[in-house]
């Protein structure tokens, strides 16, 4: 579990790097526009640690590989939400709660705010269930910004189709444009719910735009405004 030999709440912020996450729907831009604030912190002389949800330790991998493939979807939502959960436990465990103890800058493609949507909202996991999962998995481990690429689900769905090729669609990806926009105003009212955490990003825009926006977000959200550019 996440908080194994350490209660909850004694993480103080004061020796903790930096927690990003990086939210919204499929083909938003995630995954490259992390690429982009890693390159650019690293440029400022800081440790970055990037990684992935699901996954991004050696059990969690295996669960996605799990989640992913669609086996897990027979057993029900809430078993497949519990199977996020677990990889998230390992995945806070042992790459995030580590990294942000060293001082390091963590850059994470999805965390808890995807299970909200994806198995809260169009999954019908009750937020009971929620709640527990995440007060388990996650401890007192969470984000201290987490950037929302929001983007129209069609054209979210259009750039991972381009990108995709002539590749099978995994469990998630098989959804349609309904399902998809539902995603979008799930993480939209989050954010609308968390204004402090959340910085909302407009991903339509080009790759440079959207690293600009980013990078302003950063700055001025986590009072860092002396980085360089
Ligand atoms: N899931 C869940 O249900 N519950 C959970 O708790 C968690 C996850 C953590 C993981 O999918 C799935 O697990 C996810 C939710 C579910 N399912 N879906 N769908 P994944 O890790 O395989 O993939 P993803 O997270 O959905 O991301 P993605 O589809 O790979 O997209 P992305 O990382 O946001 O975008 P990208 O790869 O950076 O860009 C996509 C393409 O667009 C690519 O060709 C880029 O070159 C291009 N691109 C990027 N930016 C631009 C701009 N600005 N303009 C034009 N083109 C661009």
């Amino acid at each position: 579990m996440a908080n194994s030999g350490e209660p909850v709440g004694t993480t103080t912020q004061s020796v903790r790097g930096h927690f990003i996450t990086f939210e919204g729907g499929e083909g938003a831009g995630k995954t490259t526009q992390i690429a982009r604030l890693a390159q650019r912190l690293r440029e400022n002389g800081l440790s970055v640690v990037t990684t992935r949800e699901p996954g991004g330790s050696p059990g969690a991998e295996a669960i996605r590989h799990v989640l992913l493939s669609g086996a897990a979807e027979q057993l029900g939502p809430e078993a497949e939400a519990m199977l996020f959960a677990a990889a998230r436990a390992d995945h806070v465990d042992s790459l995030i709660r580590p990294a942000l103890q060293r001082n390091d800058w963590v850059l994470c493609d999805r965390f808890i705010d995807s299970t909200r949507v994806y198995q809260g909202l169009t999954g019908a996991v009750p937020a009971r269930i929620i709640v527990a999962l995440e007060a388990i998995s996650v401890g007192d481990c969470k984000p201290d910004l987490t950037l929302l690429l929001d983007i129209p689900a069609d054209i979210g769905l259009y750039r991972a189709a381009q990108r995709r090729g002539d590749a099978a669609v995994d469990r998630f990806e098989k959804d349609g444009s309904e399902i998809q926009e539902r995603r979008r105003e799930g993480f939209l009212a989050l954010a609308r719910g968390e204004p402090s955490r959340f910085a909302v990003i407009d991903a339509a825009q080009d790759t440079e735009t959207v690293a600009e926006a980013i990078w302003y977000a950063v700055r001025t959200r986590l009072g860092i405004g002396g980085l360089g550019n």
